[in-house]
């Protein structure tokens, strides 16, 4: 099941990466919709939010924290965190990523 995110993780192939701890890594999207659009990712292996279970609590707790102090490292107060679950929600990397936007103003509702 890996992707190319686990390769990334792996430092096979070159990313901006602006965080790094040992559960997650964040790092600039290829394609940014925004100034600042990070891709914050568990170094562990899970296909998306709805792979995760009870014993990863832990994890997903860490990088929701995480994502202040990644926003704050790019210079900016408010973001957005977003996640697409499922090819039928626009998730084309199949290894759970929260995008983080920011430094425009977004729209609500999304999609
Ligand atoms: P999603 O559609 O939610 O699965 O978003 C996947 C994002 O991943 C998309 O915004 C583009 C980004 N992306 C895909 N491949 C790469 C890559 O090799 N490097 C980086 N930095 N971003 C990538």
């Amino acid at each position: 099941m890996s992707t190319i995110f686990s390769k990334i993780i792996a430092k096979e192939i070159p990313a901006d990466i602006v965080y790094e701890d040992e559960l997650c890594l964040a790092f600039k999207d290829i394609n940014p919709t925004a100034p600042m659009h990070i891709l914050l990712i568990p170094k562990k292996e899970l296909l998306n939010l709805s792979d995760a279970e009870e014993n990863d609590q832990a994890l997903l707790g860490h990088m929701m924290i995480k994502t202040k102090e990644i926003a704050h490292s790019q210079g900016f107060e408010d973001y957005r965190v977003v996640t697409n679950n499922g090819a039928g929600a626009q998730q084309s990397v199949f290894h759970l990523h929260f995008h983080i936007i920011g430094g425009r103003s977004l729209n609500w509702p999304p999609g």
